[in-house]
């Protein structure tokens, strides 16, 4: 199978779901500028919403939204720990948390401080409101290691993605000690510090191919 990736993307999510499951696929660095893969085919043509993550799925279908992604994933390994069996509360926890990160964190949260034309005024609205939702998820994290318990699932390399786009935000963590503690446990595992060692290296990659073009 096939992922459809992107350097500083949420597609990292997939990414660590698939090395936690020991599940091997094949990233295909998208040009998020251009919409272009790196033999020229328009991105639309893989996923008409031009977002990342996609994975294409080993008959050759296509499929979107990485909470979906992840869940698919999980399914493809039936018994692991990275999400609980169809009709289990303890599933429905997981996916709770799933969506709390992708609409409140991700894109209620993050993304009008991604956009350069998001007006000063509304940026700081949506700084207060992640503000509010980092707290929260700060509070809930006192008594556990990861969003579940004990135990990583797929609503932590969800959660451990977009949380650390506080990095990229310069968004002081300090205040939330245990959110802070959350993202060094996470960020120590060996699936999240090889997905993320990918990324920098195509980042770097990026980056040469940046300065040659210029040059
Ligand atoms: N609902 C989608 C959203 C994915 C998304 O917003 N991805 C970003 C990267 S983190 C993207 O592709 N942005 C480019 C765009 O919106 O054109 C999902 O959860 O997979």
């Amino acid at each position: 199978m096939k992922l459809y990736h992107e350097v500083r993307g949420c597609s990292l999510a997939v990414d660590i779901v698939a090395r936690e499951l020991q599940i091997p696929l094949e990233l295909e660095w998208v040009n998020m500028t251009t919409k272009r893969l790196k033999d020229g085919t328009d991105y639309f043509q893989v996923n008409s919403k031009g977002t990342v993550p996609t994975l294409e799925m080993a008959d050759g279908q296509y499929l979107s939204e990485g909470a979906v992604i992840m869940q698919y994933l999980a399914d493809q390994s039936p018994g692991s720990s990275l999400l609980a069996p169809p009709g289990t509360l303890e599933r429905y926890r997981t996916l709770e948390w799933m969506s709390f990160i992708g609409a409140d964190l991700h894109k209620g949260g993050f993304m009008p401080l991604f956009k350069a034309a998001t007006p000063p005024e509304y940026r700081s609205i949506a700084r207060q409101y992640l503000n509010g939702r980092l707290g929260w998820l700060n509070t809930q994290l006192s008594d556990r290691n990861y969003l579940m318990g004990s135990i990583f699932t797929i609503a932590d390399a969800h959660c451990y993605t977009i949380a650390m786009w506080t990095r990229a935000h310069a968004i002081d963590t300090a205040p939330w000690p245990h959110l802070e503690a959350y993202l060094t446990r996470t960020g120590s595992r060996s699936s999240v510090k090889a997905a993320e060692q990918a990324a920098r290296e195509q980042g770097e990659r990026e980056s040469a191919e940046r300065m040659h073009n210029t040059h």
